[in-house]
């Protein structure tokens, strides 16, 4: 029988990997492994307890806040204050980022950027929702309260990146920079296990995710690739197969590691796209190029994206290279 790693043996086995090799990003993401089990816990007794549904607040987005995104959003926040290796984070939830003035936080060489509940219109209908996250170096001296400056810096220099799926098994899939490697949650020991280690995402796929719902919305090179999805051609084991869940996590998963492309692009709707660089975009391309894919927003790689706003959106062509590459192709043939 083969010996189990769980998540915390892995981490502490791959410290020495990190560029900053102190310990703190070990830690910090073994604080965000509780939080996951935490959130966890909460989604899979939703239908059971009364967290189901809709607060009655919008967030900064004008969207509805349901009640687990709020729960979410608080765990990792209690998680990363605690922690002390974190000195401010910035949430899709929060209006504004949120500095850690308290004694134990403001030393802390981090900032997180984090979307607490991804795919949160799928919660009442026990759909596959996740988290995402995005750790930063902060630039601002330690000992002095986090700035807006520490958040906004590109996706290339983020120092670690990942995702936790709540699906038909909860997993957490990270990088800091050396691969991709994915752990399950075994629930009967509470630990995260290693499962997928060493993810490689396939050059090429078979799997096309967007909401074609808005096809007719996008700018005319979408339509062509989609298209081109649709065509028969047996040479390329055409048509692909569309498949679209709307939760970015669970879409973005799959193609991960079957091979596929997802695509949010600009819309009439959503004139700079629908998701945010920040929380969604970003840590989901640092993933994608650690595995062997690409990431763009329609024009440039994602992660060389220079940030001027928290809540920043943007396009987002991510997945296998060969299907992203060839989405690129009929835009620029269209522009
Ligand atoms: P959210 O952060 O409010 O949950 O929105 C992001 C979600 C993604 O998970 C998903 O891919 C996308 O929005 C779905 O949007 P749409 O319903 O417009 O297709
Ligand atoms: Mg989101």
């Amino acid at each position: 029988m083969s010996k189990i790693t769980t998540l915390n043996d892995f981490v502490l086995e791959r410290q020495k990997d990190f560029a900053y090799a102190t310990g703190e990003l070990t830690n910090l993401l073994s604080d965000i492994a509780v939080a996951s089990k935490i959130v966890n816990r909460d989604v899979n007794r939703a239908g059971l307890v009364d967290i189901l549904g809709a607060k009655g607040e919008t967030n900064i987005q004008g969207e509805e806040q349901q009640k687990l995104d709020v729960i979410a959003d608080e765990a990792f926040i209690r998680a990363f204050k605690s922690g002390g290796e974190v000195c401010g984070i910035a949430s899709e939830e929060n209006d504004d980022f949120v500095a850690f003035e308290d004694e134990n936080s403001i030393n802390g060489k981090y900032v997180v950027l984090f979307d607490p509940l991804d795919g949160s219109s799928n919660i009442d209908v026990n759909v596959s929702i996740g988290t995402i996250f995005s750790i930063y170096r902060r630039i601002s001296e330690p000992g002095t309260p986090a700035v807006l400056e520490d958040f906004l810096q590109k996706g290339a220099d983020q120092v670690a990146a990942g995702y936790v799926l709540f699906g038909s098994s909860t997993m957490l899939v990270y990088s800091t920079g050396n691969g991709v490697n994915g752990f399950t949650l075994d629930p009967s020991i509470g630990e995260f296990c290693l499962s997928h280690p060493n993810i490689k995402s396939p050059d090429t796929g078979r799997i096309y995710s967007i909401n074609e719902g808005n096809l007719d919305r996008c700018d005319p090179g979408v339509k062509e690739y989609v298209q081109y999805c649709r065509e028969d051609d047996a040479a390329t084991g055409r048509p692909y197969s569309g498949r679209y869940i709307g939760s970015l996590v669970a879409d973005f998963h799959r193609n991960l590691l079957k091979g596929g492309v997802y695509i949010y692009p600009t819309t009439n709707n959503w004139p700079e796209g629908r998701l945010r660089l920040l929380y969604e975009c970003n840590p989901l391309a640092f993933i994608a190029e650690q595995a062997g894919g690409l990431s763009t927003d329609g024009h440039q790689r994602t992660l060389d994206i220079v940030p001027t706003e928290l809540h920043q959106r943007c396009g987002y062509y991510a997945g296998s290279k060969d299907m992203v590459e060839k989405s690129m192709s009929c835009l620029k043939h269209k522009e």
